[in-house]
């Protein structure tokens, strides 16, 4: 019969020695337990989450972990291997929005929806580390949060299931980070799945795990950090949000989702150019999702290029969440050799993703260097990534 503790991983991951013995030097004692939680990369369909539609992000082979331990009061001792910020005290009894700073936000935030949800959480003192990279568009900040809540959850033994830390998560998001996104980031990063992205109903949190290998098609997925940093809690995402809706409202359906690509004719009608173009970008998004899963799952990845780059068209264009930097990793990637690349994530900096093969993936990568020194654009970071698990216990 096996014995073991269920989601314990077996052989520990390296690394969970070095962040217990840190958390010995800063905290005294021992963690409960390390959980661990990916970023993501989106592969098709932007901003179509926040407008009940379709998403196909993965998880990636770059993590969040959090050393936990609960304590015996209501304070919180929070503590990351990065930034400067040192250990930060907080109650339990007076977390409010807005009263949080930095990285901080995110487990306060978690803290602070699960206790909207009735559930009573412990104090804790929690220590961080992370190599998903920061302002990059690949979802650090909901890293951190599932991995928080998977801890939480087990934790107080709350018995959340995805669907509810994922309403969790965003609760924390919207309301104690007071950034107005929707339920891609942690739905990818609690329900991922090695060598497999995630097709999610946005409107009914259905999710079907569709094969994404790159490797037996010759193929790398690299990311291209612009290092142009954003953040989902300035205007322009909000205002992107704030045309869907007005979008929906005047042709008068419940969500963007219920508009199909025949009807868009029609909408040209009875919108403003503006709107008209925000609207566009997310029909024909939301169809382009619906391609991508049915070539993934009959012809494989390689099929997928023009859909990759038609996305980045429709987000430079009519959406206008792109910028220069990305404009430039994107297109210098397909004439450099990728078979499709796009942006990804919510945009106005952050990465692109570009689908490459094996065999050019060099060429690329000095192609895309050159092009952003040539530019006076700051170095890219380029690396690949792999559809990876979600959440889980490691330690
Ligand atoms: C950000 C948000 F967090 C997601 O909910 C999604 O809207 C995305 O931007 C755009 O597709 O990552």
């Amino acid at each position: 019969m096996n014995t073991a503790p269920q989601n314990l991983a077996s052989p520990a991951p390296a690394g969970t020695g070095e962040l217990a013995a840190r958390f010995a030097r800063e905290f005294g004692g021992t963690p409960e337990g390390i959980w661990q939680a990916p970023g993501r990369v989106n592969l098709i369909g932007e901003h179509t989450d926040y407008n009940e539609g379709f998403v196909l992000p993965f998880a990636i082979d770059r993590t969040a972990r959090v050393a936990v331990r609960v304590r015996p009061d209501s304070t919180v001792r929070l503590l990351s291997t990065y930034g400067d910020q040192g250990v930060v005290n907080a109650r339990l009894d007076s977390l409010q929005p807005g009263s949080a700073k930095g990285w901080t936000k995110y487990p306060l935030g978690v803290m602070w929806a699960l206790q909207q949800r009735g559930i009573e959480v412990p104090g804790i003192d929690l220590l961080l580390d992370s190599d998903v990279p920061l302002g990059a568009g690949l979802s650090s900040s909901h890293a951190i949060e599932c991995a928080v809540i998977s801890a939480l959850n087990e934790l107080t033994g709350a018995g959340l299931e995805a669907q509810d830390m994922v309403l969790a998560t965003q609760r924390a998001e919207n309301e104690f980070v007071g950034a107005p996104t929707g339920i891609m980031d942690q739905s990818a990063s609690l329900r991922g799945s090695e060598g497999h992205a995630v097709f999610l109903d946005c409107r009914d949190q259905n999710a079907r795990l569709v094969p994404f290998e790159t490797q037996p098609a010759d193929l790398v997925m690299l990311v291209i950090d612009t290092k142009v940093s954003h953040s989902h809690a300035d205007g322009g995402y909000a205002s992107r949000r704030a045309s869907c809706e007005l979008g929906a409202e005047v042709l008068g359906v419940k969500a963007l989702r219920d508009v199909q690509v025949g009807d868009l004719a029609e909408a040209s009608g009875l919108l403003d150019e503006v709107t008209f173009r925000r609207v566009r970008h997310v029909v024909t998004e939301n169809d382009r999702v619906l391609r991508t899963v049915e070539l993934l799952e009959s012809e494989g990845p390689g099929a997928i290029g023009s859909l990759l780059d038609a996305s980045h068209a429709s987000m430079r264009d009519d959406f206008e969440i792109s910028c220069a930097e990305l404009d430039l990793a994107v297109d210098t990637s397909r004439a450099s050799g990728a078979i499709g690349a796009r942006m990804t994530g919510g945009g106005f900096g952050g990465a692109a993703v570009a689908l490459t093969p094996v065999a050019l993936e060099q060429a690329v990568r000095d192609a895309v260097v050159k092009a952003f020194a040539d530019a006076g654009y700051k170095v890219p970071d380029i690396f690949t990534v792999s559809p990876a698990a979600g959440a889980r216990r490691i330690a």
